[in-house]
This record gives structure tokens, sequence and C-alpha cells, in this order.
């Protein structure tokens, strides 16, 4: 029997660890059960056929739904205060699923300036080639949407902090005059997770995440969610997943989401625990020309983080004072800290931007859109601080 439940709202970590499944239902399974079957059984030729009409409940097809990837999704909607969630194959399987679905041919799509760099790819490569309009707007300063939006701007789209320079976009403003000239606003949430920032609570319509990244926390999967209004994600469920680009999460993937999500809110307050000291560290280092991180006294936008975010999290971007060659020897003196690409896992890792995630703007769009091509960015990861801290230390003492 379900013991009775509390009456007071359960709190983030709560619900990250229990939302959506009730263990003593069905056998008693303390974790919730993993569904490795790619069809499902009709009982009857008319119960097939009123499942396809949408007239009765129950799966069909795991391309378009199966109980473990429901169980993330209900629990990733909570988590970001969003009517609906879709899980999908990738980070990149998010964004396109949901703008291909949204977005046709006359539209015009206005984004931030810097994106994570297939993001970008997706933009020019995919979207322009078909019809759609892609305008970048420095989006820091929301008066440059006001100034621009028309009535083609069917969509706002920006992350917040930007991958990989950590400028903001305040969230509300930008969601305000998109609104009011009837676009809509998504956010790609990938740095921060629902645990620093809600940008629905916000305004925003969609968010959208690599769960690649911190949701998953562990390095070992691709995948991707949207949260948004239930009726717009049944169409990119239907649509978008189903017809066009058929980035499907694995039900496996779904369950070792939903185990990273245990622990989301411990991470990401270690993430950001130690991603505060090494910003402090770098900061104070005579090699450092500048750090770019949301909670630095310096930030120039510390504000608005203070007012956005519930901490700075675990993103690091700095410059060294000799550029790119110096950026260079620091990193493959690395010992702790990775060389790698993504982000968000417990191992801390550092890349290079302008020759990896960035790679695919040319050098002048990436003068036109502030990367740098000497920023280095560091996702700090959750070892001991201080192993961290020395790490760098020796690194850039053979500067
Ligand atoms: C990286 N990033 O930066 P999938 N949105 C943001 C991202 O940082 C990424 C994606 C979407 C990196 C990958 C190599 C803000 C990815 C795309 O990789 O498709 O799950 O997410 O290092």
């Amino acid at each position: 029997m379900t013991p009775d439940k509390p009456a007071q709202a359960p709190g983030f970590s709560t619900r990250a660890i229990h939302h959506g499944y009730d263990p003593y239902e069905g056998h008693g399974a303390l974790c919730p059960p993993l569904y490795l079957s790619s069809t499902y059984t009709f009982p009857t030729v008319a119960d097939g056929m009123a499942r396809f009409a949408g007239e009765q409940p129950g799966y069909v097809y795991s391309r378009v739904g199966n109980p473990t990837t429901h169980l993330l999704e209900e629990r990733l909607a909570n988590l970001e205060g969003g009517e609906a969630a879709l899980v999908t194959a990738s980070g990149q399987g998010a964004t396109t699923s949901l703008l291909w679905t949204l977005l046709a041919p006359g539209n015009e799509l206005i984004a931030d300036k810097t994106l994570y760099g297939c993001t970008f790819a997706f933009f020019h490569h995919g979207l322009e080639r078909f019809g759609v309009q892609v305008r970048h707007l420095d989006l820091t300063d929301p008066a440059n949407l006001a100034a621009a939006i028309s009535p083609q701007t069917k969509m706002v789209f920006f992350e917040t902090p930007a991958n990989p320079n950590m400028r903001l976009v305040d969230i509300a403003a930008i969601a305000a005059i998109a609104r009011g000239h009837g676009a809509l606003t998504v956010v790609d949430n990938t740095y921060c997770t629902p645990y620093l920032q809600r940008p629905l609570e916000l305004g925003a319509d969609f968010v959208v995440h690599s769960a690649t990244k911190y949701l998953g926390g562990h390095g070992d999967l691709l995948a991707g969610a949207i949260v948004g209004p239930k009726a717009a994600l049944d169409e990119v469920r239907y649509v978008g997943i189903k017809d066009m680009t058929g980035a499907v999460l694995s039900s496996q993937d779904a369950f070792l989401i939903l185990r990273g999500l245990k622990t989301l809110a411990l991470r990401m307050d270690r993430h950001s625990l130690n991603a505060i000291q090494v910003a402090n560290f770098l900061e104070a280092h005579p090699a450092v020309a500048v750090v770019h991180y949301p909670g630095l006294a310096s930030f120039p936008q510390r504000d608005l983080a203070c007012r956005q975010m519930g901490q700075p999290g675990g993103m690091v971007a700095f410059e060294l004072k000799g550029g790119f060659e110096a950026g260079r020897r620091f990193m493959d003196a690395l010992r702790l800290f990775t060389r790698a690409v993504s982000l968000g896992d417990a191992e801390s890792l550092a890349q290079h931007p302008a020759s990896m995630t960035h790679a695919v703007y040319s050098l002048e769009e990436r003068a036109a859109h502030f990367i740098s091509e000497g920023l280095v960015r560091l996702s700090v990861g959750l070892e001991d601080g201080r192993d961290l801290l020395a790490d760098l230390e020796q690194a850039l003492a053979g500067l």
C-alpha cells in the first residue's frame, strides 16, 4: 500500500529522485523499470486502430514513446516547471526536432551572436537552405531585439550563459519583447540545468537541453530534451521526431539520465563550488588576461547573473596573456584536467573552442560573434578543488 504523501510541496531534489514513479506500485522495485521494447502489442485490431488514432491511451512503437523515456519526460517537465517534455537522441536532436517542426520557409529566426558551434551550423547549413531567414543579434542588450523584431520573426533563440564565452541574456526581458510581437522564445538551458535556472518561469516558451551534459552527468551517453507546452510538443513528437528527424532516445539512456538526475542538485552545488575556486585562482594569476565567470565580482553582467541564476555553475572561460599559443602549451601541460570537448561530467575537461567546438564558424564569424581565438574553456568537474588548483598552477608555471 502506498503510504500517505506529505502535504507540503516537495523540493527540487525530492522531485528529481521521486517525481512520476511510485515504487509501491507494480513489483515494488525501488528503481523504475527499464523497458527494452521497440514495439507494443494490441489486444485486438480495434485497440490498435484506436491507439493509432489517439483515441485510446497506450504505446504503439518506441519511436513515439516508451514507458522509461516517458517517466524521464515527466520528471524533466516537472523540474523545469513546464507542461510537458520530450527527450531526444542528442541535444542537437532536440534543437533540430523543435525547429524543423515550428519553423517554415519565410519565417525569420533571431538568434544571439554566440551559440554552440553545431547549433550555429544547423541554422546556416540546415534552416537557411530551406528558406528560414536567420539573423544574429547581440541579445545581451534587449534593445537590439526591440529594434529588429518584425512580423516575420517567428522565434528568438539563445543560450545563457552562452557557449563558450559565458555572455548572459536577460530571459525575462527578451521573452517579454518576443511575446509582445507574437514570437516564440527558446532558451538552451544546457549550461545551467533547471536546478540553477528555469527559463519557463521567466517567460520563455521552450527550453532545450543537451542532456549529454549535466543532466546525464557522467559522460556516458548522448541525449537531449525539449520542455514546453504539451500541444506543441505533441506536434514535435508526431511530426518532428516521428517523421522528420527520428532523433529518438534509447530507453537505456533514459534510464541512465533518471539515475543521473538523482544527484543533479548535489553535483551542481559541487561544480559551482569548484568553479568559483578555479575562477578566483585564475583571475589572480599573472599569466591570465581575463576570466569569464558569472560568480566573479568582475563579471560585467553580475547583477543579471544574481537575478537569473541560482548559482554561477561549473563552466569557466579564460584567456592567457600569451594568446592561443600560451593556451595550447597550458592545455598540453594539464594532468588532471582532461583535454576533451563536452561538459558537465564528473571529470574536469579543457578544450579550445576556436579549433574544436566552434571550429565550424569561420575566423571572421568567430570575431563577429565574440568568440576569441585565445579562449580556453574549462568544464570544472567534481574532483577535490585543491587538486584542480594544483593542476592549473603547475600547467601555468610552465608558460
Ligand atoms: C560542447 N556541446 O560544447 P549534443 N547545446 C549546447 C551544447 O553545448 C551542446 C549542444 C547543445 C558540446 C559538445 C561537443 C549549449 C554541445 C549539442 O552534443 O548533441 O548532445 O548537444 O563541448
